[in-house]
């Protein structure tokens, strides 16, 4: 089914220049870009956006590091995106991510690892909104 997800290409990834590359393993990978900006994340805005992750021992490298420069939410369509995102992005550890994944090429770390992706529809729908508005988003006028 058709489905929507969202990537968020991070910091890393605009500093050293990799969007088209990795835009463009995005639509190798059979997504469409049906949204897509360019933001500076503030310390409240990622630590709302990573709420969940608030207890863990990393949270505040992971706030500090989505702040330390803009960052490219792209919503993205095409059948079980959802799904078919996690896996052509890889394993969060780009050490374990399998070859020719978006970590596995472009990332330096666990930290740092390039591209962001929800994981579940039910959280796509959540982060979508958090970054655009329905009539953003609309695709027929
Ligand atoms: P995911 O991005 O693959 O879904 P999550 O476990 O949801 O991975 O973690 C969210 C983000 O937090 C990761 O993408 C990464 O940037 C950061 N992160 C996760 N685990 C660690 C860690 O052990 N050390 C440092 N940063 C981490
Ligand atoms: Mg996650």
């Amino acid at each position: 089914m058709t489905e929507r997800t969202l990537a968020i290409l991070k910091p890393d990834c605009v500093k050293n220049n990799q969007i088209g590359k990795v835009i463009d393993h995005l639509l190798a990978a059979g997504f469409k870009i049906v949204g897509m900006k360019m933001i500076r994340l503030t310390k409240e805005t990622a630590g709302a956006f990573y709420a969940v992750h608030a207890a863990r021992p990393f949270y505040a490298e992971l706030v500090a590091f989505m702040t330390e420069n803009r960052v490219v939410p792209i919503v993205l369509e095409r059948a079980d995106a959802v799904a078919e995102l996690r896996r052509v992005i890889g394993a969060t550890d780009p050490a374990e991510a399998a070859e020719g994944t978006v970590r596995k090429l472009y990332a330096e770390s666990k930290g740092r690892n390039i591209i962001h992706a929800s994981d579940s529809v039910e959280n796509a729908r959540t982060e979508l909104s958090f970054f655009f508005t329905e009539s953003e988003l609309i695709s027929n006028l």
